[in-house]
């Protein structure tokens, strides 16, 4: 088989990629290790910026958010078991963001990509790469039991934290940077009404951290941060909602609506960015390159911005027969992605309960939550941040 470029991975970041490269005349071929209904049952994300919004939009697959999306305008706050509206959307000139499931997102770019022919391998064992140095580097794969090869010009590695692709980056070349938080996030899924339908709530509470979120009107996402050795079947479903309550301030704890969980999951915290993002003709994107804590919910947003900036990139080599997009590449994600490696490490410190901080590091703290909410200025800076730098940012 010969194709133009393939993409290895078909979350979030691949799938929009190679909607992103149809739409420009570049065929692409999609190889991915698992299958489509597994891809579909993992909860991920639900907050989309302006950005990824207006991408979904521009490959064609806008009507989902459009319709099943709910705005926000305003984020809460809750320490000392009060809550702080910190209301976005007026301290960014208008701008807001988009709860909408990764699922959903998924589903929706699946969808079209079946739809329009599109080819995928899903279920896609011992995915390799030969020959990225060369002008024909080949994808290889095994699926019912036979060995296949793709021959194209370029690779996209989309296949996340754990994938096959940039363990093809030489590693004197490859640097990596890392911090592992010590505690984790255990998330709820039920189908109640979320507690909070207009706003995000963040709660930094003495027990620790807790989040409420929403996929619609009728589910609700919750996440309580944990110990990173608990397990999910010592969360029984009445344990996790005594929890949240008692992290909640009271008018929130009183209003919870609690039900039968549908998927529970927990996941450990990490920021993680591996530089450079290019070797030869293989391009890293989304958590292939960096892992960001969902605190700061940037990173499907970051996904989505990489793989903009990859198929800008890649129309320019294919279509203008110029390096200079893919050249540049690396930098210019880079640029954007210790932005919100920045953030999201920040929030993250500022909301959660640290095994070793000691006394003075929270009172650090406390100093700080106090400051952010009674300070326009520090107020605005989270929020410019949480609703998402403009895409030509680092141009
Ligand atoms: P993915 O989604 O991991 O997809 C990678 C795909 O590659 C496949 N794969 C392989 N395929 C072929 N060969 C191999 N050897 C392969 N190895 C792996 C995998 O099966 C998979 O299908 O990466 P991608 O596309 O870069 O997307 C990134 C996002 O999934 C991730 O950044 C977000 O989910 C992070 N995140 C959030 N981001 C936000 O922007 N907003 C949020 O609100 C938000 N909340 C979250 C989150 C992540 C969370 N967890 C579980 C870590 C909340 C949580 C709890
Ligand atoms: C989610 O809805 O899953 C979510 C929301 C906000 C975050 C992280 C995850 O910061």
């Amino acid at each position: 088989m010969k194709t133009q470029v393939v993409i290895v991975g078909a979350g979030p970041s691949g799938l929009l990629l190679g909607a992103l490269l149809h739409k420009a005349g570049i065929d692409n071929i999609i190889v991915e290790r698992q299958t489509p209904e597994y891809v579909l049952g993992r909860i991920r994300a639900g907050i989309l910026e302006q950005v990824t919004v207006d991408l979904l939009r521009d490959v064609g697959v806008g009507a989902g958010v459009d319709t099943g999306g709910t705005i926000h305008h305003e984020i809460d706050l809750v320490f000392k078991n009060k809550r702080y509206p910190i209301p976005v959307s007026q301290l960014t000139s208008g701008k807001v963001v988009t709860a909408y499931g990764q699922t959903e997102v998924t589903h929706d770019l699946m969808t079209q990509r079946t739809e329009l022919g599109l080819p995928s391998f899903y279920s896609a064992d011992e995915v390799d790469l030969h020959d990225i140095e060369s002008k024909t580097p080949r994808v290889s794969f095994s699926k019912d039991g036979r060995r296949q090869e793709i021959s194209c010009e370029l690779i996209a590695g989309c296949d996340g934290f754990h994938g096959v692709s940039r363990k093809h980056i030489p590693t004197h070349l490859l640097k990596e940077f890392e911090r592992v938080y010590p505690f984790g996030w255990i998330g709820v899924l039920a189908d109640v009404p979320p507690v909070s339908p207009h706003a995000i709530v963040y709660a930094n509470s003495e027990r620790g951290f807790a989040l409420c979120s929403m996929r619609s009107m009728t589910r609700s996402r919750y996440y309580l941060q944990c110990p990173l050795s608990d397990k999910v079947d010592e969360w029984s479903d009445e344990r996790f909602w005594d929890e949240l309550k008692l992290r909640l301030d009271p008018e929130l704890s009183n209003k919870l609506i609690t039900g039968t969980s549908i998927e529970k999951s927990i996941a450990p915290l990490r920021s993680y960015v591996a530089e450079p993002m290019r070797h030869g003709q293989l391009f890293l994107a989304g958590d292939a390159a960096h892992i960001v804590p969902p605190t700061g919910a940037k990173g499907l947003n970051l996904a989505a911005t990489d793989v903009k900036y990859l198929s800008e990139a890649m129309i320019e080599f294919f279509n203008e027969k110029s390096n200079a997009g893919i050249d540049n590449y690396s930098e210019r994600c880079l640029k954007r992605i210790w932005r919100a490696e920045r953030f999201s490490w920040w929030l993250t410190s500022l909301m959660h309960r640290f095994p070793d901080t000691g006394e003075f590091g929270q009172k650090i703290q406390e100093a700080e939550l106090e400051y952010l909410v009674n300070s326009q200025a520090l107020s605005t800076s989270l929020a410019e941040n949480y609703v998402g730098l403009p895409l030509d940012f680092g141009s």
